[in-house]
């Protein structure tokens, strides 16, 4: 209720760019840094890489038309959560979870809504840990909150994800069966694919500290 009063004044779509906009360079900028703080302290960086986007008009236009809302700024601002999107992806599931928390603990963002579509994979195989969150955009005369919506992915679930999604547009959502099914053992396949990185780079780990312990005792000795 209080982020829809918040955006009253909110009346062109020039200045709904401009508020996206500034909204994705904060979360931007803070996830940056969080990730370069985690590699200061734990030299390691939880995001391998990290992408923002505003969605195109036609493809707002197209979401509310899908929900049966008009267009309108005010539908645009209440029912479109994605408008400003970013997009985090990560090595292993692990990071994914960690990112999570770390987001979940910042101040100044308000987590609205999350869906784990890691644990609960779409009907289509689609896996990605979303959360939709707000953000206070300072502007001369005060705050709006203003929603982004973070997907956060492993490189193998974006890879999968990025194809799905160019299947599904060029066949406008109604791909030949056995595309479907032969998407769905790619998922799989990709789900055991992260599985096994992540057992075997937490062996890689576990190596790494034992070697180091007993580097560290003959350096005592
Ligand atoms: P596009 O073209 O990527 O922008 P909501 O109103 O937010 O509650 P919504 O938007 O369906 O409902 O939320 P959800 O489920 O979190 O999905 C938002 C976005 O996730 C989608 O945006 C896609 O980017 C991605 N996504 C969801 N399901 C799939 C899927 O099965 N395959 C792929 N490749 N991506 C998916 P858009 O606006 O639907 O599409």
């Amino acid at each position: 209720e209080d982020a829809i009063k918040n955006y009253e004044n909110v009346d062109s779509w020039k200045t709904i760019i401009f508020l996206y906009n500034a909204a994705l360079k904060e979360v931007g900028t803070k996830l940056e840094i969080l990730n370069e703080e985690f590699q200061h302290v734990h030299q390691y960086n939880p995001i391998e890489h990290i992408k923002t986007r505003i969605k195109t008009p036609e493809s707002i236009v197209k979401k509310l038309h899908r929900y049966g809302y008009e267009t309108s700024i005010e539908n645009m601002v209440k029912y479109i959560n994605d408008i400003a999107g970013v997009r985090l992806i990560c090595s292993f599931t692990s990071d994914i979870y960690r990112l999570a928390e770390m987001i979940g603990n910042q101040d100044d963002l308000k987590v609205l809504s999350i869906k784990d579509y890691i644990k609960n994979p779409k009907e289509s195989g689609y896996k990605s840990y979303h959360m939709l969150v707000s953000v206070p955009i300072f502007l001369s005369d005060g705050p709006i909150d203003t929603k982004v919506e973070i997907q956060i992915r492993t490189i193998a679930m974006d890879f999968w994800a990025s194809l799905e999604h160019k299947i599904y547009y060029k066949f406008e959502g109604n791909a030949p069966e056995h595309i479907s099914r032969e998407l769905k053992e790619c998922a799989d396949m990709v789900s055991e694919l992260d599985d096994k990185m992540l057992s075997l780079n937490e062996e890689i780990l576990t190596f790494k500290a034992v070697t180091e312990e007993l580097e560290q005792k003959k350096l005592e000795q």
